[in-house]
């Protein structure tokens, strides 16, 4: 028997095989569950998602045990199931990882996972679905094995663009899929930009009635209504993942400015931009209109998410002084926190004030960073995103025909072979909040496109983010990775096949 699992992405802390037959999917599977809601949504995911691989309805069963003949897959949320957090998780977020963890028992027809919440429960379900393979008989299969697992890091994200180019709200929900079979738990939404203006603002309703149709050249216009972000925001909470929703001011702002022309100088309404340029856009301090309009969008984003943190942006603006910069900063902080919200910024808001607790976004590792390292020191927490390895827009190498490469080229190897906590010299490893990849829609018009750009990408930062760092290895990633179009495919992903990889025939 393998050692390790050669299936499973993000490797778990702990899997050790058992001494007892396989467990094989016969026709009768019972999903049984405890009685809170909670663990019945669990259970009917989990249904829903192995029902869709065997093409046979799944029992999901409230109450008693098995019948002779069933299998059982059990889902049983009890605090002493917890996982202690490990060694290398930042010590704020050892309670927080801990909650996320969960044990796992597979033998001869009956699978186990106990876990302290249900986000637990659903990652172990997580690991037996993956360990399930097909053998020769066609049947699906898991081998004998006990699992102890517990993500490193409480942050485990992905930031989408949708204002360079549109995705639909299906498409949203596939990426979603992907990034819970992947145990990452954080979805940021890009959702203005000089381009476009994505999100429903019933405080302004201009903004998307004026600027929602916007794209770059060749990319496609659109929006969220607020009955989309609804949907969305459960349709991601039943997968474990919180939406955080960025409005990015106080630069990327061409599209507000067309929508409200009070919002410059002149008065008078920029033309609609469809190039790739960042930086000439910005909201004027001094103006009257500019306070409200910041209360007003920021108010309505988080009125309009569930989750605690919401993002500002605060990058490239390239034509401000920093006093105004700091002014305008200060004052989204201000709305933001008063909503009941944590702030996250890109890294260029190191410097303004802000709450201890406010998490700093690093994307460019290029510049003098010690704003970011006093930002750290009174409080920031650190979110780590830096472009020559998570930006996952970035070309693979020169043949790649879409994307980007201003950060470089980054093959699967760059994006997996990096360590988060030493990233930034100087800093308290225990200020990195997690670990999250972003992806830019400047040329990625398509969710083709979009995906074969994710992966193999995104398993990979998948796994810098949960894994402890004695559990990961290039070349144990390089074998596992190798299994995953298995996954891709029967899924109807587009994906690179990177020549870094031996992939399985
Ligand atoms: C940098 S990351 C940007 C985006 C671009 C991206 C393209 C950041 C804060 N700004 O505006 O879309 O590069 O890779």
């Amino acid at each position: 028997m393998q050692p390790e699992a050669i299936e499973l992405i993000p490797q778990a802390l702990r899997s050790e095989p058992l001494d007892a037959e396989p467990f094989v999917l016969g026709p009768r599977l019972v999903v049984l569950v405890g009685d809170s809601p909670d663990e019945v949504s669990v259970g009917v995911l989990a249904a829903d998602l192995i029902g869709r691989r065997t093409h046979r309805a799944v029992e999901v069963r409230g109450h008693g045990g098995a019948a002779p003949g069933e299998d059982v897959l059990v889902l049983r949320v009890s605090p002493d199931a917890a996982v202690p957090a490990h060694e290398s998780t930042p010590e704020p977020d050892r309670a927080a990882t801990s909650a996320q963890s969960y044990r796992l028992e597979v033998g001869q027809g009956r699978a186990q996972v106990s876990a302290p919440t249900t986000a637990g429960l659903l990652a172990g379900f997580l690991t037996f679905q993956q360990l399930l393979q097909p053998g020769p008989d066609g049947l699906l299969r898991a081998r004998a094995v006990r699992v102890e697992d517990v993500p490193r890091y409480s942050w485990r994200g992905l930031s989408l663009d949708l204002a360079r180019s549109f995705f639909t709200p299906d498409e949203i929900k596939v990426v979603i899929s992907l990034m819970t079979h992947y145990k990452l738990n954080m979805l940021h939404l890009h959702l203005t930009d000089d381009q476009a203006w994505r999100l429903e603002t019933p405080s302004r309703p201009r903004l998307v009635a004026e600027a929602a149709d916007g794209a770059v050249t060749g990319g496609r216009g659109g929006r969220l209504t607020v009955a989309d972000l609804r949907d969305l925001t459960s349709y991601a909470a039943a997968r474990g993942v919180t939406l955080v929703p960025e409005i990015d001011l106080p630069g990327h702002v061409n599209a507000a400015l067309r929508a409200y022309p009070e919002l410059t100088p002149s008065g008078e309404a920029p033309s609609a931009h469809v190039g790739l340029e960042v930086g000439f856009s910005r909201l004027t301090a001094a103006l009257p209109a500019t306070q409200g309009f910041i209360e007003d969008v920021l108010n309505d984003a988080a009125r309009l998410t569930a989750g605690p943190y919401v993002h500002l942006g605060g990058d490239e603006v390239l034509t401000m002084e920093r006093a105004e910069y700091t002014e305008l900063i200060a004052a989204a902080a201000k709305v933001v926190q008063e909503a009941g919200k944590t702030v996250v910024g890109w890294q260029e808001v190191a410097g303004v004030p802000l709450a201890p607790g406010s998490v700093v976004q690093l994307w460019d590792t290029r510049p003098d960073l010690q704003a970011v390292r006093e930002a750290v020191a009174s409080g920031a927490r650190l979110l780590m995103s830096p472009g020559s390895r998570v930006y996952l827009d970035m070309k693979y190498d020169a043949s790649t025909e879409l994307g980007l490469d201003w950060a470089g080229h980054i093959e699967l190897r760059d994006a997996y072979d990096w360590e988060p906590a030493d990233l930034v010299e100087g800093i308290d490893p225990d200020a990195v909040i997690g670990v999250e990849a972003a992806v830019w829609s400047e040329t990625l018009h398509d969710l083709d496109s979009l995906l074969r750009m994710l992966l193999p990408r995104l398993a990979a930062v998948a796994e810098v983010a949960w894994s402890v760092p004695e559990r990961r290895s290039w070349e144990g990633f390089r074998a596992r990775v190798a299994h995953q179009p298995a996954f891709w495919d029967r899924a109807g992903f587009a994906w690179h096949r990177s020549p870094q990889v031996d992939w399985a025939p």
